[in-house]
């Protein structure tokens, strides 16, 4: 498949050492070129979420995995976003619904709070980008269930906890 040769084509340019992983460092470089600004945290995130061997890098297959839980996002973004270039809480949620996540109010309100980087109830591409992979991260924790069911109380408790101890928010 075409897309596959030019993923791999990114990833042995982003693979500089040619170890055939790439790091959180490399994987944080390479997403600004594309205009993507991260913090570290996010991006070693993004890292644990699809490191099947759990080595704390990045294969080529984990990557492909990434990417395309990051295409799935980017245009759950722009179909919301009508050309302001962010969302609003109401759109956030409406976001994570159509990618499958379902969070109660409580839940909602605190990972938006957290990831409301300028207080201003606007979501960018890189903060919404970064709350999902928060609530995907709770989820490979199985604290938030595919939409039929959120134990709420555990998710809470469990937002709140990694809030305190993320030092993006
Ligand atoms: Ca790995």
């Amino acid at each position: 498949m075409e897309n596959t040769a030019i993923l791999r084509q990114w990833f042995d340019r982003v693979d500089s050492e040619k170890t055939g992983n790439i790091t959180a460092a490399q994987l944080k470089g390479a997403l600004v070129v594309g205009n993507l600004e991260f913090p570290i945290t996010v991006v070693q995130q993004m890292i644990r979420m699809y490191d099947f061997d759990r080595n704390g890098t990045m294969s080529f297959e984990e990557f492909v995995a990434l990417n395309k839980f990051l295409i799935k996002v980017q245009h759950v973004f722009s179909d919301l976003e009508r050309d302001r270039g962010y969302l609003v809480p109401d759109e956030v949620y409406q976001a994570l619904l159509k990618i499958g996540f379902s969070l109660d109010s409580p839940a909602f309100y605190t990972v938006c709070e957290s990831f409301d980087e300028k207080k201003n109830g606007r979501f960018r591409l890189v903060d919404f980008i970064s709350l999902c992979i928060f609530v995907q991260s709770a989820r490979s924790y199985r604290l938030v269930q595919p939409i039929n069911y959120v134990d709420s109380h555990t998710f809470h408790a469990w937002c709140l906890a990694q809030v305190a101890a993320a030092p993006w928010c």
